[in-house]
């Protein structure tokens, strides 16, 4: 029998080659003029590229959108108070332009924030992947990350307690790839088709349209307590996870099984990880709550500002490796996203490293308009039969096209890839490449076949050959129906203070949900996560305490508590320093001094804005325009008439504000320092002197102190204070 395929591909390699390029060589492909040896090397290709469509209007003249200058701001009226005339097609076009300016958020994830960078690879890992940009450790692949809130619309506060998205894109010299993945490394539901349900749930109930970005309410527990595979990623979301200190400070994960393909075929599993150099960091619940009103968009003012400075935000890339023998040796399913392998059983291999360097131009045109698909990969990376993945590859097609009311959104600059696209597609709305030539089909002659397909070999994609077969079936395979032993390693593996912030979360998220069968329902799943546990929440939100029915293992795997994540750097640090007329600087100054070597971010804030009389120092803030919540640690300048203002005449006139950001930065258990007589202010505050407090004396050595300071700041929190029960 005749095989097309044979056909196909004979007449593509019988016909002369054009000059596109199939050999292991092509990396700087004539086509693409941003892709050159020195782009490659200082990852800019992609940079190059965007500012071939970068305007500026600075130094310019108005003109319509056809070109035309205009003259005059006003519109064209019948008579100076006459009506406007059909004729103004100046007012038109901008009121049309107007009127048209939103496109639809994205229906999950809507609220996000992006940043353009680098990744580098540390070796060549051809052994593992084909994948090039792991291949190459002296060339930089640029990359877009968007980070995000899920539940939230557009407009959201960034600190809801929520999972965050972590979307990667690649601009590889084989193409996007996108890794599209969260701040936590499991999902909610096994399967893609009970998404809609999921995010039905967990969005603002439909007849009333609230709460907005709140997990807090009937419809969510109402889901999740009737789908007990939620129950795992509920507990990372309501633990210190959901409520990250910063973008830069999560972690990222692939979440699903995917697979590293190598040149000789060999295949290992392979789950991805993104870990942040600045640490781990995650906010007090009361802290979210009350940043959320002070201000809604902290994290990616954070993420803004960092990369303003030039402390550019950076992760480590690492997989975990799984040979494909070990692929039921686990006692979960490698395809069931509710589950991970703890690293503590497969350790995370550092493959390199992503720095993100430069902020969007233009928020809309980049980061909005950005599109991320999971089915994005390049030669050496491939899917698993995970269901849940397998839906995603759906789904993100779909959607831009709502989006972006064209299949044509891979036009859009942001999502290019910066190697040339040679295909057959045409036309569509907003097509703005103009295709040559006779031929748009494939095969062809008239073309010399071209574009002409490209074989493995020299870096067509090729799909990995796995067996599959079977019935049609729906329905879960047995080996996913293990809904809580990982529940309870996550919980295990919680420090004590963790645990309570989790008991605490869901005493408040359940708290708020109003049927009473919903709460007992999730009282009866925690039962089996932890007796104590279960028990701990039912007694304060009403539900019987229930008898305990299972044992709890005690397994754990201490890499999933953020406390114990180690940190090395208090770089971006914020610490807010008491300043005003009559403090004392000689001590001051060393202290500054040796925060500013370290890289902390420090903020000075007094009565009133500007210059402190007879010093350097300017304050930047008032007690009104920032509070404690929006910083790591209190530092307060000594000066016996310094103190008096603040203490005394200062809040006749601003309610005592000095007073409360230092007890709230003790509840929220954030280091304080005193200078000299900056301890009358702790003593008003009724906070003495431990567990992350310090007070220089007027004997006391200000380097020791300082060096104390920053060191309580590396650690970041004292939680064990004794109100901390309380947040
Ligand atoms: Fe998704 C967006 C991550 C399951 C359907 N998803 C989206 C984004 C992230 C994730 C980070 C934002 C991308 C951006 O910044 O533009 N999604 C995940 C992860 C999942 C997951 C880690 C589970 C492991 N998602 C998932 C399923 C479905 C979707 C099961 C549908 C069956 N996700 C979408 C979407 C979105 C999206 C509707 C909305 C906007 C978009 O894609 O571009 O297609």
């Amino acid at each position: 029998m005749f095989d097309t395929q044979i056909l196909i591909l004979t007449i593509a390699f019988i016909l002369p080659q054009s000059t596109i390029c199939v050999t292991d060589n092509c990396r700087y492909n004539e086509n693409s003029p941003w892709m050159s040896e020195t782009t490659w090397q200082n990852g800019t290709a992609k940079d190059e590229e965007m500012k071939y469509f970068t305007r500026s209007d600075s130094k310019s003249f108005i003109t319509t959108n056809w070109g035309l200058k205009i003259n005059d701001s006003d519109s064209l009226k019948a008579g100076e108070r006459g009506p406007t005339l059909l004729e103004d097609l100046e007012l038109r076009e901008k009121i049309t332009h107007f009127d048209h300016e939103r496109i639809p958020e994205r229906v999950v994830h809507a609220r996000g924030s992006g940043a353009h960078g680098y990744f580098q690879s540390y070796g060549d890992w051809s052994n593992l992947t084909r994948a090039k940009f792991l291949s190459d450790p002296s060339i930089k692949t640029p990359v877009f990350v968007r980070f995000s809130t899920v539940a939230g619309p557009r407009g959201s506060s960034d600190t809801v307690r929520d999972v965050r998205g972590f979307a990667t894109k690649f601009y590889t010299e084989e193409g996007n790839f996108d890794l599209v993945g969260n701040n936590i490394p499991i999902f909610f539901i096994q399967d893609a088709i009970k998404f809609p349900d999921l995010i039905h749930a967990v969005k603002a109930e439909p007849d009333r349209s609230f709460p907005s970005a709140a997990s807090a309410h009937d419809t969510f527990y109402d889901f999740v307590s009737l789908s007990p595979e939620t129950i795992h990623m509920v507990l990372w979301v309501l633990s210190d996870h959901g409520i990250p200190r910063s973008y830069r400070m999560m972690q990222g994960f692939g979440v699903h099984t995917f697979r590293f393909i190598a040149e000789n075929n060999d295949w290992v599993f392979v789950k991805f990880h993104w870990k942040p150099k600045y640490g781990l960091g995650s906010l007090a619940w009361d802290e979210a709550q009350k940043i959320s009103g002070k201000d809604p968009d902290f994290h990616r003012r954070d993420l803004w500002e960092a990369i303003e400075n030039g402390d550019y935000p950076e992760w480590e890339f690492g997989v975990q490796i799984i040979k494909p023998n070990m692929e039921f040796k686990f006692d979960f399913d490698l395809l069931d996203p509710t589950k991970f392998i703890p690293e503590e059983l497969v350790p995370v291999i550092p493959l390199g490293k992503m720095v993100l360097n430069r902020n969007p131009d233009n928020f809309f045109a980049e980061t909005e308009q950005s599109v991320f698909h999971i089915g994005h990969v390049v030669p050496g990376i491939g899917f698993t039969n995970d269901p849940l993945l397998q839906g995603r590859l759906f789904s993100y097609l779909d959607t831009q096209i709502n989006r972006h009311h064209s299949a044509n959104f891979q036009n859009i600059p942001i999502n290019r890839p910066v190697v040339p696209i040679h295909n057959n597609q045409r036309d569509g709305f907003m097509q703005t490449v103009v295709n040559k030539g006779r031929v748009a089909y494939y095969p062809n002659s008239l073309q010399d076949g071209s574009p002409r397909l490209t074989p493995p070999s020299h870096g067509g994609y090729k799909t990995y050959g796995e067996q599959t077969g079977g019935r049609a079936f729906r329905g879960k395979s047995p080996s996913f129906f293990n809904f809580y032993s990982q529940a309870q390693l996550f919980y295990n593996s919680l420090t004590q203070i963790e645990k309570q912030h989790l008991i605490n979360a869901l005493r408040f998220e359940l708290g708020l949900v109003e049927t009473m069968s919903i709460r007992t329902r999730m009282i009866y799943h925690f039962n089996y996560v932890d007796h104590d546990f279960a028990s701990q929440i039912a007694r304060i939100i009403d539900v019987p305490v229930p008898t305990a029915i299972y044992a709890n293992l005690n397994n754990s795997s201490p890499a999933v508590s953020i406390e114990q994540y180690s940190r090395n750097t208090i770089r971006t640090r914020r610490v807010l320093i008491y300043i005003a007329d009559g403090i004392e600087v000689s001590t001051l100054n060393i202290v500054v001094r040796i925060l500013k070597s370290m890289g902390a971010y420090l903020i000075f804030v007094a009565p009133q804005q500007g210059r402190i009389r007879e010093t350097n120092y300017i304050a930047s803030q008032t007690f009104a325009t920032t509070d404690s919540v929006l910083n790591d640690a209190i530092l307060v300048a000594g000066g016996q008439s310094a103190i008096k203002y603040l203490l005394y005449d200062y809040p006749q006139y601003q309610s005592g504000q000095p007073i409360q950001f230092l007890r709230e930065a003790y509840r929220h258990g954030k280091p304080i320092a005193c200078i000299g007589e900056g301890i009358e202010l702790l003593d008003r505050a009724g906070i003495i002197a431990g567990n992350g407090v310090y007070v220089l004396k007027k004997d006391g050595d200000a380097k020791t102190f300082a060096q104390d300071f920053a060191e309580a700041l590396l650690r970041g929190r004292f939680w064990y204070r004794d109100v901390l029960d309380k947040i």
